[in-house]
């Protein structure tokens, strides 16, 4: 039986600082029910994909900044999206600010959650490579202050069983750095699944645009090949507050190949058949990580630097 999980990357255009939870949820409701009636059974939605990308810029206002945060996962009008997604049997990764109550306190995070066709929550990830600063850069047209307004995720890199196979999750920054993929592909991850936010403008480069969005497809090509796994990277794009942020929702297969992507920069669905067996041929050969790699060397190639 084919293992075959047909995905919808659902781009989000910008989402405008003061635009309502209700007004952004019928965006991401609109693009699930076109989603189900091409017959998706997973929906991959962007990093902060219910608000604005705040850490854009400084918010001196406490009450201000925690209006951005999701106390409950779901609350108020994310329900509806809980609610229809589980209707029509789609299940979905949604990025989202995540303000997290524990035993010392409160903790913020930039988070993802893995949820399934009955809509029930199979698993969460929280961000690990916040880039950015902590502090304001007055020369800079836009901030990345996601140091300063939230802490690095403490859950890991975990692979769920989902959807028929290993699923996994990444956010934003993450998709850069190789050990990611590999964490996940030493756990025999078949589907990565991860949102960004990035501006087509880095203020400690000087890169292009399109150097910029080659970046974005080499990391994410890169981390399918090595891994012999799925990647689908889902955008928030256009210009968000001043900000203009790249597009280029893809579906990656396990060969590093594009199979699907988006052409604009607003709300657009881009699908694919991702049959898991896919990854098979690549985690039995050349990326047989258990027969082929050799960890117990590396230390030692690393201390010789
Ligand atoms: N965005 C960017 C990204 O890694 C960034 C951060 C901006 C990196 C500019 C390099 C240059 O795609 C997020 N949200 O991580």
């Amino acid at each position: 039986m084919p293992r075959v999980v047909r995905v919808g990357a659902a781009q989000l255009g910008p989402i405008a600082r003061n635009e309502p939870r209700e007004a952004v949820v019928e965006r991401l409701c609109t693009l699930l029910h076109a989603a189900a009636d091409d017959g998706c059974e997973f929906v991959v939605y962007p990093e902060a994909a219910l608000t604005a990308f705040f850490p854009h810029w400084y918010i001196e206002d406490p009450r201000e900044l925690d209006a951005y945060f999701e106390k409950a996962m779901p609350s108020g009008p994310v329900n509806r999206l809980f609610r229809e997604a589980a209707e029509r049997r789609v299940g979905f990764y949604l990025g989202y600010a995540e303000a997290a109550e524990t035993a010392n306190g409160r903790h913020h995070f930039n988070s993802a959650i893995l949820v399934g066709r009955d809509g029930s929550i199979i698993g969460k990830y929280r961000k690990v490579h916040l880039p950015g600063v902590d502090h304001v850069r007055p020369e800079l047209p836009f901030q990345n202050l996601e140091r300063l307004y939230f802490e690095v995720g403490d859950l890991g890199f975990p692979v769920f069983d989902a959807f028929g196979g290993r699923i996994g999750m990444a956010i934003c920054n993450d998709r850069r750095w190789p050990e990611v993929y590999r964490l996940m592909g030493l756990q025999g991850v078949e589907l990565i699944a991860l949102g960004y936010n990035t501006p087509l403008f880095n203020p400690d480069a000087d890169q292009s645009p399109e150097l910029r969005i080659f970046h974005n497809e080499l990391c994410m090509q890169a981390g399918a090949y090595q891994n012999a796994t799925w990647v689908v990277g889902v955008a928030k794009a256009g210009v968000e507050e001043g900000v203009h942020m790249m597009a280029g929702s893809c579906i990656i297969k396990p060969t590093g190949e594009i199979v699907a992507q988006c052409k604009t920069s607003g709300d657009e669905l881009a699908i694919a058949d991702c049959d898991l067996d896919a990854c098979n041929e690549g985690k039995r050969s050349e990326f047989d990580l258990a027969s082929n790699r050799r960890p117990e060397l590396y230390g030692a190639l690393v201390e010789t630097g």
